[in-house]
């Protein structure tokens, strides 16, 4: 008789051989089915309904091409990509990436953690990702406003408040949102505010969707260390990148008594024994869009800049890899571990790699999975369709208080389900069954499709 274990492995054997290639997509899918077997166990029909299989197949994936004209007049091609993962629990929901390393395999990657990421949360949401390889550095408004027009023109049939809702991820923040999101209504002539999310508040954003993922991650960590009766209070932190994410991690533990002493973009990282200086980050990030060695050039004496080795050497109490996947090794880990690390909570997606993600679990390191920690942007996007659907706007404190709140139940039922599959503590096991339980059961619902 084939066991339970030898069932998922061909099913893993079959997502490798369709798959092939695409190392990050089939990096997400091992981790999640290899937190599944206590739950086929229970639970056969999953396995005869070719649940799993449904699950690892997206339901559909874009792919175009992307025309437009740089400022010297010059044509430019770039492609383009959505992969609507999941619409089980929800119209597909997810971010958009532009960078240079953008291809399907990542996107797939993306959207098969969002959906699960998205059922976490509880929220009505399905999963999706969208991008491309544009790579918006060192180019004009001008020249990203053209990208993103011509990029919607084609998106923009795929899309809809109740089919399809986009929202931004590296290289996509307010500015790029904005410019699509006119197009958009061009296009469309129709003011669909909830077609989109992380707008501007001008038009239809919502309070604290800036701030989610940072603070939701901080929130999540922070109820980390409770279970072992600590805080953030009076903690050396490190946080990588220095993006939407890093930023507003960077504010919120410090708001908890924490203190940052490092953080980095993909050319070095910044060490301040005195805690990192967020409004001159913000200014240099947000505004000025520059590289974070200015931080060290401007800050002079007491600061250091590093280009050589890794950010995860700075002897730190909690980690939080908010820059990219795969960003944190095996050896990252280990050094980490030697430093004394007590907590890892992700705020990127996927940002340690599997041997990493060991290493923390046998050193009893508390370990956070991206696709619960930073679910706090998705749901506050959540919360931005909710108001844009009854056509409100909450209070920041309001908005936040909802944030909070989502972040406790994500916290506790990756808890709850842990304890309850006899992996107490491991927040990894609990996150990959808790959301997989949700999306499956829907899909159950609804019969073979
Ligand atoms: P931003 O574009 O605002 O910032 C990205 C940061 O990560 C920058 O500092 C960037 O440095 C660094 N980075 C990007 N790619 C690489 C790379 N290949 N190597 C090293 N550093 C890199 O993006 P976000 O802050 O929005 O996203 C960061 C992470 O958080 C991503 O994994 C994203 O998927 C995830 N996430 C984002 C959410 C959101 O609401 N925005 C929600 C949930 C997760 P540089 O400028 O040098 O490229
Ligand atoms: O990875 C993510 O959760 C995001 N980039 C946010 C997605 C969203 O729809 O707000």
């Amino acid at each position: 008789m084939t066991t339970m274990d030898e069932k998922l492995e061909a099913i893993m054997a079959e997502v490798m051989r369709r798959n092939t290639g695409e190392e990050e997509f089939i990096q997400a899918v091992r981790e999640v089915l290899e937190s599944l077997g206590r739950v086929v166990a229970k639970r056969p029909d999953y396995i005869d309904n070719a649940l799993i299989e449904r699950i690892c197949e997206p339901e559909r994936q874009i792919i175009f091409r992307v025309p437009w004209v740089d400022d010297q007049g010059r044509v430019c091609i770039n492609r383009g990509f959505r992969v609507q993962f999941n619409s089980a629990l929800g119209p597909f929901k997810g971010g958009l990436r532009f960078h240079p390393s953008v291809n399907l395999g990542i996107v797939k990657f993306l959207g098969f953690e969002q959906t699960f990421k998205n059922a976490l949360t509880g929220l009505p949401i399905g999963g999706g990702k969208g991008g491309s390889d544009f790579n918006p550095r060192g180019r004009s408004d001008g020249e990203v406003m053209r990208f993103c027009q011509s990029f919607m023109t084609e998106l923009s049939r795929h899309l809809g408040e109740y089919t399809d809702v986009p929202a931004g991820d590296i290289g996509v923040g307010a500015r790029e949102i904005g410019y699509m999101f006119g197009q958009y209504k061009r296009l469309s002539n129709r003011y669909e505010a909830a077609v989109l999310t992380g707008k501007g508040l001008s038009y239809g954003g919502s309070r604290a969707r800036k701030e989610a993922t940072g603070y939701g991650a901080t929130y999540f960590v922070e109820a980390m260390l409770a279970t072992r009766g600590t805080s953030f209070d009076g903690k050396t932190c490190v946080v990588s990148g220095s993006g939407n994410v890093a930023i507003y991690t960077m504010e919120k533990i410090r708001a908890h008594g924490g203190r940052v002493v490092a953080c980095s973009d993909s050319n070095g990282y910044v060490v301040d024994e005195s805690g990192i200086d967020l409004d001159l980050v913000k200014e240099i990030k947000e505004v000025r869009r520059e590289r974070i060695s200015e931080y060290a050039r401007q800050k002079g004496t007491g600061t250091r800049y590093i280009t050589m080795g890794s950010i995860w050497d700075v002897p730190c109490d909690v980690a939080m890899p908010s820059a990219t996947q795969n960003e944190l090794t095996g050896k990252d880990a280990r050094r980490l571990v030697a430093n004394g690390v007590l907590a890892v909570g992700e705020g990127a997606n996927m940002p340690s790699t599997p041997e990493a993600i060991r290493v923390f679990q046998e050193a009893g390191v508390l370990f956070a999975p991206g696709k619960a920690a930073n679910a706090g942007g998705v749901a506050t996007s959540a919360l931005e369709m909710q108001q844009n659907a009854s056509r409100d706007s909450w209070t920041f404190e309001q908005t936040e208080q909802r944030l909070a709140s989502i972040m406790r139940h994500v916290h506790d039922t990756c808890a709850a389900t842990a304890d309850e599959f006899g992996a107490p503590g491991n927040y990894v096991l609990g996150a990959n069954i808790a959301g997989f339980v949700r999306v499956a059961e829907a899909m159950r619902a609804f019969g073979v499709i």
